[in-house]
């Protein structure tokens, strides 16, 4: 397996020194905002997590590797490529035997990060259920992939181009836990509150960080979902982007919009709705994340659960 493995010098220099790590993905970059403000925000994330003292890995897959930490380049090549594979778990074994060039989703980015033990991933939104799943049967494979694979992720929620009620269910029936970062309320990406309750509340990095060593001492495998709501100040109104969202999914049904390429169109669609101010808010949220995702990483590191818990009971 470590083969496929390829790692920055920056990395290379982090794992040796053992210190926090962030992983980041890809399919944000290439198919998940446009150019230059995809490339622009892939590296101010990255120096966010450097200012907070942690380390940055965005994960691609390069020429046959899977690539732990990208260049200045790497990142302009994939924000700029037209043809870039978005890259789930099933699509790794063919970009790499392939040597293709590809981006990795929610659920590719966390098989990558375990492999590589990075145990924190910061993200934008998870994929979730689809609204008219019954029908379509159309389900992210992000969310296999939390109930089995270690990894924190630190998302602003799931966007309402899902059912949030069905995707709140279908990670309770597969025990991944999902957590409200300073509040109750499950978040819904452009907004603060979807209207559903988060499973638990934590207020602090720290006491994130002894939930999760908890769980995987406790050999529960499988990742957690860490709901970090957009700054108020950068939100959305949540009728304005409610109606977006509407007139989004009935253009993606008229023009038969199917499989993989559901979550892009409904993304690009939404920006230019907004005239790009759910951009803005984008951004906005992904750096929020970045923020709580290197304090996550930090407080993980070198942290027992006892020592976890007694940051908790303080807390
Ligand atoms: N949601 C967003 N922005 C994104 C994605 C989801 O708000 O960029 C991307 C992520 O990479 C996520 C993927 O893992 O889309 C989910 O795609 P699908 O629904 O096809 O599983
Ligand atoms: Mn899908």
């Amino acid at each position: 397996m470590q083969r496929y493995l390829a790692f920055s010098d920056e990395v290379i220099q982090a794992l040796a020194a053992g210190r926090p790590i962030v992983a980041l993905e890809s399919t944000i970059i290439s198919h998940g905002m446009p150019y230059p403000q995809n490339v622009e925000t892939a590296r101010e994330v990255e120096q966010i997590i450097r200012d907070a003292g942690a380390v940055p890995a965005t994960i691609a897959v390069i020429d046959g590797k899977i690539r732990i930490g990208l260049s200045e380049a790497e990142l302009d090549t994939l924000g700029t490529s037209r043809d870039v594979m978005k890259v789930s778990r099933r699509d790794l074994p063919y970009v790499l035997a392939c040597g293709k060039l590809g981006a990795t989703t929610v659920a590719a980015t966390m098989i990558c990060a375990d492999m590589a033990g990075i145990e924190v991933f910061v993200t934008g939104g998870i994929g979730g259920v689809h609204r008219g799943a019954e029908a379509s049967f159309d389900i992210s494979a992000d969310l296999q992939e939390l109930a089995r694979t270690p990894v924190a992720v630190v998302c602003a929620g799931a966007k309402s181009i899902l059912d949030i009620g069905l995707t709140l269910e279908y990670l309770e029936t597969h025990g991944v836990p999902v957590i409200g970062v300073g509040q109750e309320a499950f978040p819904a990406f452009f907004a603060p509150d979807s209207g559903f309750a988060a499973d638990f509340r934590f207020d602090s990095a720290n006491e994130i960080a002894g939930f999760v060593r908890t769980k995987w001492e406790l050999g529960l495998s499988g990742g957690i979902v860490i709901g970090n709501p957009v700054p108020a100040t950068d939100a959305m109104p949540k009728t304005e982007i409610d109606g977006i969202i509407a007139q989004a999914l009935n253009e993606a049904e008229r023009n038969g919009i199917a499989g993989k390429a559901v979550t892009p169109y409904l993304l690009d669609r939404i920006k230019l709705l907004t005239e790009g101010r759910s951009l803005a808010t984008n951004i906005a949220l992904v750096k929020n994340n970045a923020r709580l995702g290197a304090e996550l990483a930090i407080a993980l590191h070198g942290q027992s659960a006892q020592e976890a818990r007694a940051m908790t009971v303080q807390g």
